[in-house]
């Protein structure tokens, strides 16, 4: 194996025996095969489109393929299997499709090689041997390791993407030029020779098309469950039997709740699912009690510690411990071996029962809550007092604090940038990296909470928006707004972001903890004369650079 697609990758350069995420040799291995197989579809299916041909499920395929291989999603080699040879099935599909397209238009059908022509062996271990000879250690010894890089740089971006498109498909939204790109995009990746140029070419536009994957997915929330808005939210339990969900799926959680109404159960969130409370149709049921516990890293003393069942929708999975394997379920695309999956007609029996067989909390804790709901709705809504307060001089800068969190000590510079930002600024945030300081007593700021929570990762698409709306208002580009990014990366949906964000031409944009070990020297030092992209550094300096 050799996966170096996440921040908390071995030595800062790649998983080669075992991933540090738990990821076993061989789902590495076959995740590999499984890209190459999706390639394959994407080849045809981006010339049948062109063709004026297109088939819904090699669309939606293609989408759920590369979200099943995100970090901390799937870890079961018999699902990965599965997909691989859906994937074959629909590659040969969409050669037919294509050829005959061709025959009926009276033009000769390309004779493609490389993924089109991949044939994933019968045989597992075969087929794991397959996969490994794609790994992108193999590849960076075929192309050198830049090239390699920056064709990793778009397919992690890609995979971010996948998993918005697959959210907002869930909700029944689809974007067929969406589809399209993605599949141009893996069919570009699946040439042999590239330049520097051409890549670094597609990477802005893997940004410029997550953005529409973000919106999508944005339509597909707010027309299901209303537009989010400030709401006080619990962070404290309170007596009863408990189920926690977790992960990104808002359609699940609906289920649930719809599920476990008048049943004595109390639903809580945990870390992505916080957004969730902020949303009419999905606050109006009383028994979401509250959110608990923090970011996905500390799910195994925190999940151990839940006397209830506990429901993963999405990523970020670890190894259960063997306290809470009986009442830990996954659903949709993540899996864990050995733990039980609901299926697809969502009926979450299994979940309520363990949640009824186990003790609930035995009684209310003190009560704490923290505010969520600042989505783009909210916040444009009052962009005029915002704009004022800056006039001003009320509000001195703005700072957006977001991303992932992860397990590496280093991230305690996300706290402590926080903790002193003067309090004539004002902080945004989005995703699970607000789990380091979304307890915090940070005040108000003209009348405004000082900390608002722009909701998931995917909500950086309502950051953008009311970016460019302050923007517009003051006549001024995005690059000369009193605002400053700091970002905080783990997995690739961070990656599809960081692209959105470059190809809106943003600069001075700082990530951290650490730089991604797929982006080599060369290709940073593109980014950083271009766009000015700095790592962290101490959360001291970093700040009097930013107010500077
Ligand atoms: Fe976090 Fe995990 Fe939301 Fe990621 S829970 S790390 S960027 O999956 O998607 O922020
Ligand atoms: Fe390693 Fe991250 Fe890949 Fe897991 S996802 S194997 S931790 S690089």
């Amino acid at each position: 194996m050799f996966c170096y697609q996440c921040e908390q990758t071995a030595k800062g350069s790649g998983c080669t025996v075992q991933g540090v995420c738990g990821k076993s040799n061989v789902v590495s291995d076959l995740q590999d095969a499984l890209v190459e197989i999706t390639k394959g579809v994407a080849m045809y299916t981006h010339r049948a489109r062109e063709l004026g041909v297109r088939d819904n499920d090699a669309d939606v395929f293609v989408s759920e393929a590369l979200f099943g291989t995100i970090t901390n999603v799937n870890f079961d080699e018999q699902r990965v299997v599965g997909l691989i040879r859906r994937g074959a099935a629909l590659r040969d599909k969409m050669r037919e499709m294509y050829e005959k397209a061709c025959a009926q238009q009276g033009k000769s059908a390309e004779d493609l090689s490389g993924p089109a022509a991949f044939q994933p062996a019968d045989d597992w271990e075969d087929l794991r041997r397959q996969g490994e000879e794609l790994n992108p250690a193999s590849g960076s010894t075929r192309r050198g390791e830049v090239i390699q890089g920056l064709h990793d740089l778009i397919l992690l971006g890609l995979k971010g993407s996948a998993a918005y498109v697959h959210h907002a498909h869930i909700l029944g939204k689809e974007d067929t030029e969406m589809y399209g790109f993605m599949h141009w995009a893996l069919d570009f990746l699946s040439r042999d020779q590239f330049t520097v140029d051409e890549l670094l070419g597609m990477a802005l536009e893997t940004g410029k098309w997550n953005i529409r994957a973000m919106e999508l997915l944005d339509e597909a929330n707010t027309s299901a469950y209303g537009h989010p808005e400030p709401t006080a939210v619990r962070v404290t339990p309170v007596k009863g039997k408990a189920i926690l969900v977790s992960g990104h799926d808002l359609r699940d959680l609906e289920l649930l709740l719809q599920q476990t109404a008048g049943k004595g159960i109390n639903v809580y969130t945990h870390g992505e699912m916080l957004p969730c409370h902020a949303y009419p149709k999905l606050k109006q049921y009383p028994h979401l009690v509250g959110n608990y516990g923090g970011a996905w890293q500390d799910q195994r003393k925190e999940f151990a510690a839940f006397p209830g069942a506990i429901l993963m929708t999405t990523n970020c999975i670890q190894k259960p411990q063997e306290s809470y394997q009986h009442r830990i379920f996954t659903t949709g695309l993540v899996a864990w071996p050995g733990v039980v999956h609901i299926d697809n007609d969502k009926d979450f029996t299994p979940v309520i029962e363990a949640a009824l067989a186990e003790t609930g909390f035995a009684e209310d804790e003190p009560e704490k809550k923290i505010m969520v709901g600042f989505a783009r709705q909210t916040v444009l809504g009052v962009a005029d007092q915002v704009l004022a307060a800056v006039k001003e001089g009320k509000i001195r800068h703005i700072f957006l604090v977001g991303g992932c969190d992860g397990a590496r000590p280093g991230r305690n510079y996300y706290t402590e940038l926080v903790e002193s930002i003067p309090d004539d600024c004002l902080i945004l945030t989005l995703a699970c990296g607000k789990y380091r300081f979304n307890k915090l007593e940070l005040g108000e700021v003209a009348g405004f909470p000082r900390l608002l929570d722009v909701g998931q990762c995917n909500d950086a698409y309502s950051a953008i928006k009311i970016a460019a709306a302050l923007a517009d208002a003051l006549g001024v580009g995005l690059n000369d707004l009193p605002l400053s990014l700091v970002l905080s990366w783990y997995e690739q949906k961070a990656v599809g972001i960081l692209l959105s964000l470059l190809y809106l031409g943003i600069k001075d944009m700082r990530l951290g903890p650490t730089l991604p070990a797929f982006v080599k020297p060369e290709v940073l030092e593109v980014l950083q004369r271009e766009f000015n992209l700095m790592p962290t550094g101490s959360a001291a300096e970093d700040l009097a650079d930013m107010l500077a």
